[in-house]
């Protein structure tokens, strides 16, 4: 192996390790402050921003939230977001590929967590590069929009892997592109057999009440320390 081969593995395990510990920082003050941290992550496009839309909307009077939201440039979603009242905050990566749990704790600095249930972590958009950060939350969502194909499971099966919940989106387009529902049924489960799938759509609404039942039962007690 070559001395070049040895110090790139030495940097990446420094950059993950560095990452963790911050992570760690930020899981236990989300903890102590009675938050539940919510990283969401798809391929471009699935239907992050209107889904956190719609949930800021329905669900800001008993589950108040604010968003931290990752792109490589613009701060179109922070502007999206933003019209429902609630806080969001836009982390422009440049050609960084995902959050870190550095960016996350720099924003964090800007919200107050005693005033929220949720945070939403919407990730950079693409299936590969968000797993291998953890940015300290305590729920990991990956979405998978109807119109991408059943077989995206199995060529990404990171980050389903990785996922807690998987949201199934843009469920009002099934017809219309032909979605084979037990196939990509079928794929998820055999990539993510543990973890839970619900179908959505932000736009009719239709399985909205599971999504958000399903945040409020994954809610943490509020217990803050001293
Ligand atoms: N018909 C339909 N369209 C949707 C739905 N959800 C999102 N869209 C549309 O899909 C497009 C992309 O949605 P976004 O919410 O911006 O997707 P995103 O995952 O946040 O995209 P990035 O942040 O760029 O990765 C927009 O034109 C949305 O209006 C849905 O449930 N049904
Ligand atoms: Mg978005």
């Amino acid at each position: 192996m070559s001395p070049v081969t040895v110090r790139t593995i030495s940097i990446e395990e420094a950059v993950h390790g560095k990452n963790l510990a911050v992570a760690q920082e930020n899981r236990a003050r989300f903890g102590n402050a009675g938050v539940l941290a919510a990283n969401l992550l798809s391929s471009p496009g699935a239907g992050k921003t209107a889904l956190l839309e719609a949930t800021l909307r329905d669900t800001h009077a008993d589950m108040p939230g604010a968003v931290i939201v990752g792109d490589l440039q613009t701060d179109n979603d922070a502007q999206r977001l933003g019209r429902w009242g609630a806080t969001a905050i836009q982390v422009t990566t440049g050609d960084i590929c995902h959050l870190d749990a550095g960016m996350v704790q720099r924003a964090m600095a800007e919200l107050d967590l005693a005033s929220l249930s949720v945070v939403y972590l919407e990730n950079v958009g693409n299936l590969v590069c968000p797993t291998s950060f953890d940015l300290g939350e305590s729920l990991r969502v990956a979405l998978m929009s109807v119109t991408e194909g059943e077989d995206k499971p199995l060529k990404y099966p990171g980050a389903f892997k990785w996922a807690d919940l998987i949201l199934v989106t843009k469920i009002d387009l099934a017809d219309a592109v032909g979605f084979d529902r037990d196939a990509a049924l079928s794929n998820l489960k055999r990539v993510s057999p543990a973890a839970r799938i619900l179908e959505v759509s932000s736009r009719s609404g239709a399985g909205m009440e599971q999504w958000y039942e399903t945040l409020r039962g994954r809610l943490p007690a509020r217990e803050r320390k001293p």
